[in-house]
């Protein structure tokens, strides 16, 4: 694989990874999750519901953290043999996953984007994350097909070079909507930012440094549903749990970690 794209521009798209016939079983299970996720029953203690508010001050449920705990079709997908060789090639066959996220952005919903961040900014302290612009590999899988018109990610292209961390409150990266003031605001220029396309089964690569965001769901008629994964060479990180140990998976939800 040629990783020139992930090293000069701070992201890379691969095409394809999950096949389709796969993504049906996952799109059931990310609403499923979702239903979970939206419900007043308690949650095992491991998972985190990412909540913000619809502009009429609504709740609204926006992702679902480390599902690979309790569903064996996240884990599957969090381990997915095609998603493993990418890990591997990149990181080596010592990996942590740090945390996984599905985010779901439904059609019309003008209070669903993603402020500008760097996921660098959230992996404290840094003794238990070391190395971040080497060590540390974040990747999303489309399970719908997405643009910048149904809140698709957007990248600044190069911002993974500098030498500097935007820092920003984790819950704030909910209310905000990736536009032209924040990138102003960080001293950035709109000029570099690159929208994905992707469709489903395809993943987006980054770096912990590079610079990215969504907008909202603008279309009428298209969910975002998005599964990320984080992933983190396991000798520098203090965290999460083992994915692969010599190259070899270690399953979440079969040991029941
Ligand atoms: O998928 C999205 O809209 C945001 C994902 C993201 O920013 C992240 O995983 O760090």
């Amino acid at each position: 694989m040629d990783l020139s794209a992930l090293e000069n521009d701070g992201y890379q798209v691969v095409p394809s990874v999950i096949p389709p016939e796969e993504i049906p079983a996952l799109l059931r299970e990310a609403d499923r999750l979702k239903t979970v996720a939206e419900g007043d029953a308690p949650l095992d203690q491991r998972l985190r519901v990412l909540r913000s508010k619809t502009r009429s001050g609504e709740r609204l449920v926006r992702g679902l953290q480390n599902s690979h705990h309790v569903s064996a079709i996240i884990d599957g997908l969090r381990l997915h043999p095609a998603i493993g060789c990418i890990l591997q090639r990149i990181l080596g066959p010592d990996i942590k996953t740090v945390l996984t996220s599905i985010f779901w952005k439904p059609a019309g919903e003008p209070a669903s984007g993603i402020a500008y961040h760097q996921d660098a900014g959230f992996r404290t302290p840094p003794s238990a994350f070391r190395d971040l612009a080497k060590s540390y590999l974040q990747l999303a899988v489309a399970l719908d097909a997405q643009d910048d018109r149904n809140g698709g990610l957007r990248f600044v292209t190069g911002s993974h070079t500098q030498a500097r961390l935007f820092v920003r409150q984790e819950q704030s990266v909910l209310l905000g909507d990736a536009g032209e003031s924040e990138l102003r605001d960080m001293g950035l220029s709109p000029n570099k930012v690159c929208a994905v396309r992707l469709e489903p089964g395809d993943v987006v690569m980054w770096n912990a440094f590079t610079v990215h965001g969504s907008g909202p769901n603008r279309s009428l008629d298209r969910d975002r549903r998005s599964f990320t994964i984080a992933s983190m060479r396991a000798g520098d990180c203090d965290a999460g749990i083992d994915a692969y140990v010599h190259g070899q998976l270690i399953a979440a939800t079969e040991t029941g970690r």
